[in-house]
């Protein structure tokens, strides 16, 4: 097979800035894609730290203005890695540039930002991703395979919840590298967002689409010293969130998410109660579909653990031997390997801009169900 290059420019040097360039680097070793992706150059406003990211992970080159990045004639695509204050600004300069468009989530701070996002890539016309990695977790491909199989039948109930620990302390400050998380301003939600906005994009996968949610929201600590200012300031991110939705095909589902959970760190499960069968997922297991067929023989009727390591498991054939698992960082190989792939054959591969679009619609109304108290319904995009 005839090999482009691709030529890749990263905003951003955090733990996703780490994950894409794993993937970029690894995508080829293990798929025969017919793009080869060249790290081309790395942007960040240390260049000292620019730098040392760019020698680690083999980047040619350095910026640290990301409009310069994007003025480059020799970039083809720009990888958002960045906080979520800087998704729109960056994402619109690149497809107005005609470069192809890579994001990290959620898409917007709001669904109004990530409309702007989608507008601009599909006027474009240039290919875009938001990186809802947890789609492909070979048991999660699985589970949307038994879906659509039908096995599950008449679909009742969804259930998801994404718990971690990691701010219970009073101590903790707020803004800054690593805790930008933690503002408001920066983030535009919490938990909501950051969390259950993975939660929404598999389940609109799975499930198809949310036509109401009742929700509530909680901030247990009200003020956090912020790190940039150095004054003690009010903390405006949800530190947990929880809704009640109703799906267009009558499932009734219940979402919870929250940095709260003392022992928890990345929980996040599925479950999936349908007719005639049940499917049940967990992160912190996610070489695992947990799968219950009510049509099986009655005295051998049970849960199925499924160790989801086979070749004729999703994304299996190009690892390693039957029985030996893979893990979270493959999550992004395999997008980047989807994405290749599909844009050689002129397709865009979910979840798209206009897929991220989709749960901000639901995280807006999230959030507003929250403050109003009520029902609220989701935009028509959904
Ligand atoms: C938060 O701790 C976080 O890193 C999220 O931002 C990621 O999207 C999630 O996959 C793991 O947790």
């Amino acid at each position: 097979m005839e090999t482009k290059k691709l030529n890749i420019g990263l905003v951003g040097y955090g733990f996703m800035g780490r994950t894409h360039s794993n993937a970029y680097r690894s995508v080829r070793n293990f798929f025969d894609v017919p793009y080869e992706p060249v790290l081309k150059a790395v942007c960040a406003r240390n260049p000292e730290r620019a730098q040392a990211f760019a020698n680690t992970w083999g980047y040619e080159s350095i910026e640290s203005d990301w409009r310069s990045l994007v003025k480059r004639a020799d970039i083809d695509l720009i990888d958002i890695a960045s906080p979520n204050d800087t998704h729109a600004e960056i994402a619109i300069a690149a497809a107005d540039a005609g470069k192809m468009v890579l994001c990290e989530k959620p898409l917007g701070r709001t669904a109004a930002e990530a409309k702007a996002m989608v507008d601009a890539v599909e006027k474009a016309g240039v290919p875009n991703m938001v990186w809802y990695n947890y789609r492909r977790v070979p048991a999660v491909v699985l589970a949307k395979q038994l879906i659509d199989e039908g096995r599950l039948g008449r679909i009742f109930h969804y259930r998801a919840k994404f718990l971690q620990d990691w701010t219970i302390s009073q101590d903790l400050p707020q803004g800054g590298e690593g805790l930008w998380r933690l503002d408001a301003g920066v983030a535009g939600s919490g938990v909501t967002g950051d969390l259950l906005a993975h939660c929404i994009d598999t389940a609109l996968w799975l499930n198809g689409p949310i036509q109401r949610v009742t929700a509530m929201t909680e901030t247990f600590i009200k003020e956090r010293k912020h790190t940039l200012t150095g004054k003690v300031q009010k903390v405006g991110i949800d530190d947990a969130s929880a809704f009640l939705a109703r799906f267009g095909n009558g499932s009734l589902a219940t979402f919870e998410a929250t940095r709260y959970a003392r022992g928890h760190k990345a929980l996040y499960t599925l479950e999936i109660n349908g007719e005639n069968a049940s499917i049940l997922w967990d992160l912190e297991d996610l070489h695992r579909l947990q799968y219950f067929d009510h049509g099986d023989e009655g005295r051998l009727r049970g849960w199925r653990s499924i160790h989801i390591t086979d070749s004729d498991h999703p994304y299996m054939k190009h690892w390693w031997v039957p029985g030996l698992q893979i893990g979270y960082e493959h999550t992004f190989i395999h997008q980047v390997a989807d994405f290749l792939q599909g844009i050689s054959e002129g397709q865009n591969p979910s979840p798209t801009f206009r897929d991220g679009l989709a749960t901000d619609y639901v995280t807006d109304a999230v959030l507003k169900s929250a403050r109003s108290g009520e029902w609220e319904g989701i935009e028509p995009e959904n």
